[in-house]
Order: C-alpha cells, then structure tokens, then sequence
C-alpha cells in the first residue's frame, strides 16, 4: 500500500517537474494587451476556468500589457519554455509564414462572417506551423475591423501623404507607405505616448483600442473603413500541455473552445460600444467616402498581387480555400 503511494506520487512529481516541484501546476501568461482590453478580460475568464474546472489543480497568473515579457519575445518565450502559455498577434508572425499574415491582409476579410470562413480555413495550416515549433494554439480571437484615426478628415488617400503613421505589422507598414505615410512601429500600450510626444499622428486600429488609449486626446476623426479584421492567438508549449494528466488537459481544451466563442462575441460587442465611446468622448465618426475607399481598396489590390507572388503554398492554399 504504502509502495504503491510513493509511486503514484512519484509519477506525479516526474509528470510536472519540467515546470515546477508542486503537484498543481502554476502557469505563467504573458499578453501584450491592457487588463481593460476585452482580449485580457476574456484571457482572465479562460484562467478563472482552469482553476475552477481543475480545482486548483491548474493556476494560470495572467502578465498583461507586457509587464513579463515584450510583444515581441511573447512566441519565443512560450517555445523556449520560460513561459508555459501566452498570447501574440498572430500576424506579426508573417514574416515566418504568409499564412500567419492573411487575417491583416486589406480588404480580404472585412466582417465577422468573413473573419470566421478565414480563421476555419487558415486554423489547420496555423496548427501544422505551430506543431513545427512545439506549439499547440488554444484559441483565437479577432479584433473589431480596423478604422482610421486621423487629426481632420480624409477625403481621399491623398490625405494620408506624408502623414507618421502607427503601424503595428509588416502588412500595415505596407499599407501606409503605399498610401504614402511614413509608418512608424509602436506597441498598443505605447500609443499615448508616441502621440504626444509626436512620433506619429494617425493610425490605424479596432475601436477597442482607439477607445482604451484615448484617441480623443490626440486625434479628432474616426473612420471605419472596416479594412480587414486581425486575430490575436493563444498558444500552450507542447511539452507543458503534455506534463498535465488528461483530466486536466481536457479541462483547458475545454475552456479555451469556451474563451474563442465568447471572445468572438465579446470582439462584435466592442465595435459598437466602443464606436460610441469614441463619439461620447467628442471625436467625429465619419463614413469613409466613396473616393477614400477605391483608394484604399486600390492599395489592398496591389498587396494581393504581391502577396500572392511572395507566399508560401499553404498560405496561397488558404486564400483559395477561403475565395470557394
Ligand atoms: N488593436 C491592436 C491590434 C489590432 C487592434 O485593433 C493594436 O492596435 O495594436
């Protein structure tokens, strides 16, 4: 009896002793995004049903804004095992993979419906990409489509010459050079900042995080030109995901399938509400022209091309999975 216990506990300790010396495991999250920003809020839920669904048995700490580690070391700290789970733009993934960009490519999938025909088509490459990396995603959620912040109104792309913009991916430092911007690369949480002390002057982003960073402050116009609609994703490193017993790994299956869903409806939830925040907060929402969107639209069409000619055949295999 007494043997039988030392082994059972034995086994135990060797399954989570890649992450730790306690019985329960504690995981360490680190997102890039604000603990107001509905991502994190959702991200919190996902933690608090873990814990509960595991009874203890699985504590994940959430590290937001990039407080534990920076946007951009979020992948490779989840790979290389400093932390166990973590979040990323998926997109900034793109210069690994095309397939990893499509969701920020402009004018490919501007609603929800879209968004979601892209995300069933792109999931099963991105799953491949990921395994080659010892990384299994968990779940994904869209931002609300992206809109343009401005100081005054733009009429047409001509507008936009000159103007520092704040990009946050490759594809979005296209689209604004194209248009003639000069496109700066500035982290969510730094956004205040780099308005004020004039690094950039518009930009391109959700509601969502035009509403958390102010934009009142630094910019007048709103337009939702509905662009394209880009993902955030959440991803486990495979050999801590192993290290759970099964109970305990279906439990966070569980609870990530329930975090995308109501991620999704969280995200289309935001775009109105947070649209209204920008208006109560005095900026003017304005319809994009007819003339602003052929540009723009324009300038989504000469990315396609490009893209097409530069991709990856999984990547080009989602496009046309997506366009059936
Ligand atoms: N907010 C994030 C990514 C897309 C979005 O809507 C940002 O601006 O960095």
């Amino acid at each position: 009896m007494k043997h039988f216990a030392r082994t059972a506990f034995a086994s135990a300790f060797a399954a989570t002793a890649t992450f730790g010396t306690a019985l329960a495991a504690d995981w360490d999250m680190p997102v890039p995004y604000s603990d107001k920003t509905f991502h994190t809020v959702n991200i919190s839920e996902f933690a608090k049903d873990v814990k509960a669904a595991t009874n203890g048995g699985l504590n994940i700490t959430v590290h937001s804004a990039g407080s534990l580690i920076k946007h951009p070391e979020i992948k490779n700290a989840v790979r290389s095992q400093q932390v166990q789970v973590g979040e990323f733009f998926l997109s900034r993934l793109s210069n690994e993979d095309a397939a990893f960009g499509i969701d920020s490519q402009p004018f490919v999938a501007t609603s929800y419906d879209d968004a979601a025909k892209l995300w069933a088509a792109q999931k099963p490459v991105i799953i491949e990409l990921f395994a080659k990396q010892n990384l299994v995603p968990l779940f994904s959620v869209p931002w609300p489509p992206q809109g343009l912040y401005t100081k005054g109104e733009v009429k047409t792309t001509a507008d936009l010459s000159g103007l520092k913009f704040r990009a946050y991916n490759a594809a979005l430092e296209k689209f604004a050079q194209l248009a003639g911007a000069a496109p700066t690369q500035v982290e969510a949480s730094d956004i205040p900042q780099a308005f004020s002390t004039g690094q950039v002057e518009a930009m391109i982003t959700s509601p969502s995080t035009g509403a958390n960073t102010k934009a009142w402050d630094y910019v007048s116009h709103y337009t939702p030109i509905n662009a394209w609609v880009p993902k955030n994703i959440v991803v486990v490193n495979k050999a801590a995901f192993d290290a759970l017993d099964a109970d305990t790994q279906k439990a966070v299956m569980e609870a990530a399938a329930k975090a995308e869903t109501r991620g999704w409806e969280m995200s289309k939830a935001e775009t109105d509400a947070k649209t209204a925040v920008l208006k109560e907060n005095g900026m003017v929402v304005v319809e994009p022209s007819a003339e602003l969107l052929k540009g723009l639209k324009d300038i989504g069409t000469q990315m396609q091309t490009e893209w097409q000619a530069s991709s990856s055949e999984e990547a080009k295999a989602i496009a046309a999975e997506f366009s059936k």
